[in-house]
């Protein structure tokens, strides 16, 4: 073989097309960081005002009330676009700002273009105005890490994904010293505005951040942000306010791209169920957006389920005259009993395989893992209140964690007094796989909250299932369909006639499209006695080839690859829906902040409608408040917003639910394809389909 004289890397990396396709901006990224959304007309005027409006009630709480007094009078206003203000007015909407604008939490797609508005909207109100950017969250305040945005970073970064231009953290500034730091902090940088933009805590917190500076003349400004979709606004009539954070769609086409690419791969080599759990800490708002994209075969809504009472076991105890207080509320067990039903549905017509959705914070509605988390919160809680470390460093391995629960309930049993952890609950959490112990134990985020995107519920969940799969099939109940014309043609083809075999073998061979095996035939064994017994074969003969085929074909093995969606849709690139409202959510920060509000989220209603209905809005944060139990405490937190069980997109899912299960015999699978995130052209869906059908219900149809 001659050897070729080998071109030397450094003279290959210099070819134009070798720098052209390897480097970090291709035409997608300049596509989109070119792009300018469009504008809400009155953002687009030279200047806006804010108008208060009285349309919207809200009930106090009076927590809130005594906790947040110069914020809790705020009022909804929707902004106005005007050409002309007063001197004065025109003075103070143009005096020079210095705003510090932070990320809160998780990423969502669309933050760069928030601050991008606002960059815009201040520099055209004051060329002098300066926007900071507080690094790695909330952190970058208390600890006064800050850079001065430039036109350059800006256009880097315009319509692109993640937060990654500043970063994000989840400190929550909630201790006198974080705030007093806090202060220091703005008022080195001469700061008069700080825009955070957060999930419900978040905005929490700047509510509370509005109250503190109030004095300072500091303004505070929220923006609702999260994939999960949970800042909804309404008020006590139900009027929306904010219909969803922004993120939510581009997460939710995110995952409903990969799910829905799963459904055409498991219809395809038709050997798995592909068991795919879908971020959204408590709220089941991407599954259910998940659904409607994909109409994947199943997905469970975790506020659903919190409503199941098991009716049959509940009459059939009422009939004995007692009250069977296990059939009300969600348990594992049931749940699983339900996936299986499915599953066993899907089989008897020959689909062994399909797609299910699990929303990651489904355990919240299960009642017992719901008790077991408020007491280990609880116990978690109390303990970092009592001592110098927290629960935690003290205990590093699940088993020092274990033996300190234990302590609890040995303790229960010595004292008379209540105690939170009995040894039923110890014995209980005991019995559990020790990944789920850990999961359960695992630290809570600095709000309180419960991690759930750090257990592996769909893992649990399938364990459960699998178990009692195995039961339904030893028993006979879990078998696989097979298609009529398949075992004639077999059978005539290798010489038997289809109809004497057929009767021996199935329950069903008079009737239906897809024959299952009997019940009492469950092993080679028994199936030999079966043809025996009907003369088919003598009893030293072995089984046809043919019929031992169709029986192994009927013997489900149950397979699941599972998959867990989250960071990665946290990560994707804004859908143009995103890129709109987020740009316009940055816009209307300016507004709010030139027209001197705090303790306000900048908001845009209509999201529903046609682009030019968009109306943007400044919503008062004290009145969303309401008394949660974190760390365990009551605390004055923003009410999250759960999936409605009676909202449209629900009940069509509802009703459509035994469609995409697909398990009649005359039915094919009815996936839809929703497509990949395009910036571009007109196949993604141009909102979320949740907020289409949930607009529905305000409407008379
Ligand atoms: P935010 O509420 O801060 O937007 O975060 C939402 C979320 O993505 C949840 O869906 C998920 O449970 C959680 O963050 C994961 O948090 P972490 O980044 O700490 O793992």
């Amino acid at each position: 073989m001659v050897k070729k004289n080998l071109l030397d890397i450094e003279t290959i990396l210099k070819y134009p097309e070798v720098i052209n396709v390897t480097s970090n901006i291709n035409m997608e990224v300049l596509e989109r960081t070119q792009y300018c959304p469009p504008v809400c007309e009155v953002l687009s005027k030279e200047y806006t005002c804010l108008e208060d409006t009285d349309e919207y009630r809200f009930r106090f709480n009076k927590e809130a009330i005594l906790q947040l007094p110069d914020i809790i009078g705020n009022k909804v206003q929707n902004v106005k676009g005007v050409n002309f203000l007063d001197d004065t007015k025109k003075k103070d909407y143009r005096k020079k700002r210095n705003i510090g604008i932070v990320f809160s939490g998780g990423p969502a797609p669309g933050g760069h273009n928030v601050i991008a508005g606002l960059y815009d909207a201040a520099k055209k109100a004051n060329p002098d105005t300066i926007v900071f950017g507080f690094l790695v969250g909330p952190d970058g305040i208390i600890e006064n890490q800050i850079i001065e945005f430039t036109p350059e970073l800006i256009d880097q970064h315009r319509n692109l994904g993640g937060f990654n231009m500043i970063k994000t953290g989840r400190t929550k500034i909630d201790t006198k010293k974080k705030i007093d730091l806090s202060r220091q902090t703005c008022k080195k940088f001469g700061i008069d505005t700080l825009v955070i933009v957060g999930g419900d805590d978040s905005n929490t917190n700047a509510a509370f951040l509005a109250q503190a500076f109030y004095n300072d003349g500091i303004q505070v400004i929220g923006v609702p942000k999260t994939i999960d979709g949970d800042i909804q606004v309404r008020d006590e009539d139900n009027k929306v306010l904010c219909a969803i954070s922004f993120g939510f769609h581009s997460a939710a086409r995110s995952f409903a791209k990969q799910i829905s690419n799963l459904c055409t791969d498991s219809s395809s080599d038709i050997k798995y169920w592909h068991i795919c759990k879908v971020m959204g800490r408590v709220a089941s708002h991407i599954a259910l957006e998940v659904a409607l994209q994909t109409h994947a075969n199943m997905t469970l809504i975790g506020e659903e389920l919190a409503d199941y009472d098991d009716i049959l076991r509940i009459r059939k105890a009422e009939k004995k005259g007692e009250i069977d207080y296990t059939a009300y509320g969600m348990t594992l067990r049931k749940l699983s009993r339900v996936i299986c039903k499915g599953i066993v549905k899907r089989a008897a017509v020959g689909k062994n395989y399909g797609v299910i959705v699990i929303p990651e914070g489904v355990l919240e509605f299960i009642n017992e893992i719901q008790v077991f988390i408020t007491k280990l919160n609880t116990i978690i809680a109390d303990y970092n209140l009592k001592h110098d470390v927290d629960f935690h460093s003290t205990f590093l391995l699940l088993e020092e964690k274990q033996d300190y629960l234990r302590r609890l309930a040995r303790r229960s049993r010595e004292e008379t007094t209540f105690h939170i952890w009995n040894g039923r609950d110890d014995d209980f959490f005991n019995d559990m796989p020790e990944f789920f112990q850990e999961g359960l134990l695992a630290e809570r985020d600095s709000h309180g909250n419960f991690q759930f995107s750090q257990v592996e519920t769909e893992k649990v969940v399938m364990n459960l299932v699998a178990d009692y799969l195995n039961i339904l099939k030893d028993s006979g109940i879990y078998k696989v369909g097979i298609k009529r014309d398949y075992f004639t043609t077999l059978l005539i083809r290798d010489g038997f006639n289809p109809d004497s075999y057929g009767h021996t073998l199935f329950k069903n061979y008079d009737k239906g499209e897809y024959l299952i095996v009997k019940e009492s035939i469950m092993s080679l064994k028994t199936l030999k006695m079966a043809l025996v017994k009907e003369l088919l074969i003598k009893e030293d003969e072995k089984i046809p080839k043919i019929i031992e085929f169709i029986y192994k074909k009927s013997v489900p093995n149950f397979k699941t690859q599972l998959h867990f969606y989250g960071y990665d849709g946290r990560g994707c690139d804004p859908t143009r829906f995103d890129c709109l409202y987020t740009y316009n959510l940055g816009l209307t920060v300016f507004s709010i902040i030139a027209n001197g509000g705090t303790g306000q989220m900048a908001a845009i209603k209509n999201l529903e409608k046609d682009f030019t209905e968009w109306a943007p809005v400044s919503i008062p944060i004290a009145p969303l408040m309401h008394l949660e139990e974190r760390q365990g405490r009551l605390t004055l937190v923003i009410e999250k917003s759960i999936v409605d069980i009676n909202s449209v997109a629900f009940r069509i899912v509802k009703e459509l639910r035994d469609k995409w299960l697909a398990a009649d015999g005359h039915q094919n699978d009815n996936f839809r394809r929703p497509g990949p995130i395009r910036f571009t052209g007109r196949s993604e869906e141009d909102r979320p389909i949740t907020l289409k059908l949930n607009a529905l219900g305000s409407t008379e149809l």
